[in-house]
């Protein structure tokens, strides 16, 4: 089935697909429903086992050590209190004025989202989180939250790891009921890349809010606050925090940099989002731009006008981070970002374990339980193993990011992208047009999905070998990425500095362009036709969860369920076996529900026969078993 169709397909072997691999080949996914769960389950296994898993390197399946993981009795978890039973014991606004109570910086965690996102390609699997998540609630019982879901996590979640991020949130809820949980909100993009109708944004928040996410970071990828206003009303009404975010770019430091990125800039959008109603205003830094000096202005500016809790987000990758966060707790910023000390750094978050040594004999420090953050750090070293084929290739501070401006969760995915259009040697040309690319766009916030656009013509001009000069000349006969035709035609919002003129011409050829907000021109979505329409093409119950998955990712989400019927809930598989399948007699145990589990030892696998296919032999709960299975090679 689907597994080795992909690895099969001539732009896989070649290595040229792109996150959209699997959405552009739906044909991947032409595959006969099998049997019962534990068939479905050694089918999974027979494929991996024989043809690898994709954009994993096939080799034997390495030795990984395992972690000990400690008890932590539902006691324990159940005597636990943190930020969780704060606000359902005083509501957004109660959380919101303890925040400002406290002395001490509190952390929000993002060991389960950015670190990953901008570390692992997204590919952090629920069966490892959950593993640790008992000793997650008790070791960081004092922070603020865990930012858990959200941005690239979503789609990842149902197109790579094929698992249902649902049961990721109600899974993880489940088990850490004590600190509040946070997602990225993209606002009218929600964890898409484009903008989605109104009621579909209020939907997803509160389908997400009832699934258990507490903290609802919000930003619009052109600072355009119109955009953030439906989902900020979603997220009020649902009685969860709205954390109204403001992106950072350009440097408030640099006066010739930008006449319009200032400190007044961000000031004035910090106070209209105060009028908002947001119960905290986000910094989201997610180039990792804010110096230190900056961040103390700001921050200390910010004090003054505004009266909500301050929560800033940075990345590490100029190793500069720890010096942006002494700074700005220094200013008195109240949450800030860090992630266990393995799953930080470079274009992650900085260090949680670092800081807290950092910050001794500090007028203010951190809350939190070191000793509980060295072994969490322990695990995450432990399991970070699995994943070294998702890797990105940045092993060093990079401080050119504070000439090209991209953000860290980007840098990874656009030299994935320059290497699949074989220009990977030319990559510092790339990053050089990005920049180029941003200034002949007017110098515009870039984060997703504003930075896709940017990166996007920045890959399409060096292909073309175009300059400023040329796209504007040579423009009326090209034809420009989509995401590009789409940003000027307004279909993500308005720029700060409104479009270059000139260029959206050339690049709209005639076709009209928006000023208002694109939400209010988008048809409402008909749930009661889309859930008909589910219902023909998913087996069993459609819940509001796949209603709203559907509408928002509708081919993926047709692809995940499809690899569903067919393979079971891969989610309770363990990673290596996930990845790499199962070595000759190896016995891998699989609790596929409570108290049932599948004990399988795989065999032999053998000859190939003429049809191209193979014969896996197992022992499935001591009973032989064997699927056969198509070999790729
Ligand atoms: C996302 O939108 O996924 C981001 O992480 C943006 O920084
Ligand atoms: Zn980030």
């Amino acid at each position: 089935p689907f597994l080795y169709n992909v690895v099969n397909h001539e732009k896989f072997a070649k290595g040229t697909y792109t996150t959209k691999f699997l959405e552009i080949n739906p044909e991947l996914f032409d595959i006969t429903p099998s049997r019962d769960r534990g068939t479905k389950t050694l089918q999974y296994i027979g494929n991996i086992s024989v043809n690898g898993f994709p954009s994993v390197e096939k080799r034997e399946k390495p030795h990984f050590e395992k972690f000990k993981i400690e008890e932590v009795t539902d006691e324990e978890i159940k005597a636990l209190s943190g930020t969780k039973q704060i606000l359902e014991q005083q509501g957004p606004e109660g959380v919101s004025k303890w925040l400002k109570e406290q002395n001490e910086v509190l952390l929000t965690d993002t060991t389960f989202r950015d670190a990953h996102q901008s570390l692992l390609a997204t590919r952090m699997r629920t069966y490892d989180m959950l593993q640790i998540a008992p000793e997650t609630a008790k070791y960081l019982n004092d922070a603020f939250s865990l930012e858990m879901w959200g941005g690239a996590t979503f789609d990842v979640a149902y197109n790579f790891l094929k698992e249902n991020p649902w049961e990721r949130l109600t899974r993880l809820r489940k088990k850490i009921p004590n600190v509040l949980f946070q997602m990225l909100l993209r606002a009218s993009n929600a964890v898409g890349y484009k903008n989605y109708p109104d009621n579909v944004i209020e939907k997803f928040v509160k389908e997400s809010a009832d699934a258990g996410i507490d903290v609802f970071r919000i930003f619009d990828s052109l600072n355009w606050l119109d955009q953030m206003k439906v989902a900020n009303e979603a997220v009020q009404k649902s009685g969860k925090i709205s954390e109204g975010a403001i992106c950072y770019t350009g440097d408030i430091l640099n006066p010739e940099r930008s006449s319009v990125y200032t400190l007044d800039y961000y000031i004035n959008l910090a106070k209209e989002l105060q009028s908002e109603g947001v119960h905290i205003l986000g910094i989201k830094d997610m180039a990792g731009l804010l110096k230190p000096k900056a961040a103390y202005e700001l921050i200390s500016e910010l004090k003054t006008q505004i009266d909500i809790p301050i929560h800033l987000h940075t990345h590490d990758t100029s190793g500069n981070g720890l010096l942006v966060y002494q700074s700005a707790i220094n200013a008195g910023v109240d949450v800030i970002d860090t992630a266990v000390a393995s799953m930080s750094g470079t274009t992650s978050q900085p260090s949680a374990n670092s800081l807290y040594y950092a910050l001794s004999g500090n007028e203010r420090d951190v809350r939190t339980n070191i000793d509980g953050l060295e072994r969490l750090s322990q695990y995450w070293d432990t399991v970070r193993n699995y994943y070294s084929d998702f890797e990105s290739d940045i092993r060093s501070p990079h401080t050119e990011i504070y000439q090209h401006e991209m953000p860290g969760g980007q840098y990874s995915n656009l030299s994935q992208q320059a290497k699949s259009l074989g220009l990977g040697e030319r990559f510092n040309e790339v990053k050089d047009m990005y920049k180029r690319v941003n200034l002949l766009f007017g110098d515009i916030v870039k984060v997703t999905p504003s930075s896709k656009v940017v990166g996007d013509m920045a890959l399409y001009m060096v292909q073309n070998d175009l300059d400023e000069e040329s796209v504007i000349k040579r423009g009326h006969s090209l034809d420009f990425p989509e995401s590009v035709v789409s940003f000027f035609k307004g279909e993500i919002g308005q720029p700060v500095n409104g479009f270059n003129k000139e260029l959206q011409k050339v690049i709209l050829k005639g076709q009209k362009a928006i000023e208002q907000r694109p939400g209010e021109l988008l048809e409402p979505v008909d749930f009661d036709a889309l859930r008909e329409e589910l219902q023909t093409k998913q087996q069993g119950e459609v819940t509001e969860q796949d209603l709203i998955s559907y509408a928002i990712y509708p081919k993926v989400y047709e692809q995940y369920i499809k690899t569903y019927e067919s393979f079971g809930n891969l989610s309770l598989l363990d990673t290596p076996t996930f990845l790499f399948g199962m070595a000759k007699n190896e016995t891998v145990e699989i609790t596929i529900d409570k108290g049932k589990i599948l004990i399988v030892k795989l065999l032999s696998i053998g000859h190939v026969y003429e049809d191209g296919h193979r014969w896996v032999y197992y022992e499935l709960n001591g009973q032989p078993r064997k699927v056969y299975v198509k070999d790729e090679h």
